[in-house]
């Protein structure tokens, strides 16, 4: 195998490595010869690594050596394929720390919170490998004598990953593990802000024993290796987790070939707090999950429906502790907040702050970018709450994906359900209440995808279904068994050892 980076000289006396591309097997530059840099957003003078921009050639060039790869590793025993993502997932728990560091500097998120992302990789490859000798189909009774009647689970050939760059191995994993566990043969075009990681967890694999272009990575940017990537008739489906903008855009592309198609989008995801909740737990939470990933996740907190007995109370005390978080390079293991992922991110940030004034809602704290001193070579913001929210404003119904917080007051619990309501995504939720009945309410009306009660909207584990309702998504899951579902396609098979011709519906034997 050839080698998977090469060094490049990058100015005075510094260099960076150069990482390639892994397709067939082999790790091999760019057919376009041109590259771009991963950059550190927490200084943005470090440059991570640089990362080949592909372009067509090298798109079909995957494709063609996972269509190839399709014919052997569907045939490989779905125990076997598992053992080799066993060994992928102990090769990244050897490897955990030094991948949580490339990832905090190329993504920016504090050195605990990759920590995590790794570990949700390595829960995944553990849950996925456990699948091999499980892939549940169903034995049924025939309706003729002598006649044997099931259905079983199939792969469906090269599948298309596109991944973001705020969960840059977990999300990755959450994909190629159940797509390889069923037999399917991928490639995977990482966020541009984020190769690194998935370079990391696809040399693992490698390094694991997986047979050349079951896995392939082209790197690149959307605009230009998007359209191939869909347009390749070998493609039998394509997942994505991004914005809702280009999820239209991937859906419709899909919808044109009648590929299979899951995507995971936006969320504008709505903690509710009731006069009854434990307080100091529900301040806690909002931090977490409002603050935690500087926003940006899909399941962020990002709006919180307060009733209004302990609205004063919680808002006094939520912007105590937001102003009071320590916000820095995330590898030092102080910090409490990273970065923006970059520049046009923390635009977007400090744009919805001049949108929230404008629309009267009341600023609490935060609300600058920060750049002086150890800030000054970053992409960081202050954390930010705004009170005063009324249901309707921006503020209160865009996704931002930055550390921006809006306080809405509700009169109780049904008005607090029909503001979490009143928006058109519906990936997380939650509610803080000691109450069981409001609880359980809750828990059948709110319109998500997941419903937490008494923790804050971030935090799934992999193996439940995750994915949202609304315009969060297109109705699949990924995490748990839903995965399996989306990379497989179902065949019934009959079997008739009756020896003569049964002719179902028809002959009805007593
Ligand atoms: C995302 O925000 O896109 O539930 C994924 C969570 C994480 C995954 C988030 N386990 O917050």
């Amino acid at each position: 195998m050839a080698t998977d980076t090469l060094t490049a000289s990058i100015g005075t006396g510094s260099s960076a490595r150069v990482y390639k591309n892994f397709i067939d097997g082999e790790w091999v530059e760019s057919r376009t010869g041109d590259m771009f840099e991963d950059r550190n957003p927490a200084d943005t003078r470090e440059i991570v690594g640089i990362f080949q921009k592909s372009g067509k050639e090298d798109v079909d060039a995957a494709v063609d050596a996972a269509k190839r790869a399709f014919k052997k590793w569907r045939l490989v025993p779905a125990p076997r394929r598992a053992e080799i993502i066993y060994r992928a997932t102990e090769i990244l728990m050897e490897r955990k720390e030094e991948c949580s560091r490339d990832m905090t500097r190329e993504m920016g998120k504090v050195i605990k919170e990759t920590r995590g992302d790794v570990q949700e990789a390595i829960d995944t490859g553990y849950y996925m490998a456990g699948e091999g000798r499980r892939m549940f189909g169903p034995t049924v009774p025939s309706e003729l004598p002598n006649k044997f009647a099931m259905a079983v689970r199939q792969p469906l050939g090269v599948c298309v990953m596109i991944t973001p760059w705020n969960f840059p191995m977990a999300i990755p994993s959450w994909k190629l593990f159940p797509a390889i566990v069923a037999g399917n043969t991928c490639v995977i075009k990482p966020a541009q802000d984020t190769p690194l990681s998935v370079f990391n967890f696809v040399r693992a694999l490698a390094d694991a024993g997986l047979p050349k272009g079951v896995v392939n990575i082209v790197t690149g940017f959307g605009s230009r290796i998007g359209g191939p990537l869909l347009d390749n008739p070998e493609v039998r489906a394509v997942s994505l987790t991004g914005s809702t903008d280009v999820g239209r855009i991937v859906g419709e592309a899909a919808a044109k070939s009648f590929i299979r198609c899951s995507l995971e989008l936006g969320g504008k995801n709505p903690m509710i707090v009731l006069d009854d909740a434990n307080l100091d737990l529900a301040i806690d939470g909002a931090l977490w999950g409002a603050f935690g990933t500087t926003g940006q996740r899909c399941t962020a907190t990002s709006r919180i429906i307060l009733q209004k007995g302990i609205y004063e109370e919680f808002t006094q005390r939520l912007v105590e502790r937001a102003k009071a978080l320590k916000v820095g390079n995330g590898l030092d293991e102080t910090v409490d907040m990273g970065p923006a992922i970059n520049e046009g991110q923390l635009k977007t940030d400090l744009e919805y702050v001049e949108i929230g004034k404008n629309e009267s809602a009341k600023m609490l704290c935060g609300g600058n970018r920060l750049d002086s001193g150890s800030y000054a070579h970053g992409w960081f913001m202050q954390p930010t709450v705004f009170g005063d929210v009324d249901r309707k404003m921006r503020i209160a119904q865009e996704e931002i994906f930055g550390p921006v917080v809006s306080l809405l007051p509700a009169d109780d619990l049904d008005d607090a359900i029909e503001i979490a309501n009143n928006i058109k995504y519906g990936l997380s939720s939650a509610i803080y209440t000691r109450d069981v009945n409001k609880a359980f309410a809750a828990m059948r009306d709110l319109e998500a995808g997941i419903t937490y009660i008494n923790a804050p909207t971030i935090g799934a584990e992999v193996h439940l279904p995750f994915g949202g309702v609304k315009q969060t998504g297109n109705g699949h899951r990924e995490g748990g068994l839903g995965a399996i579902d989306f990379y497989t396609e179902w065949k019934s098979v009959y079997v008739d050892y009756s020896d003569k011709l049964q002719k179902a519906q028809i002959d009805r034997p007593e």
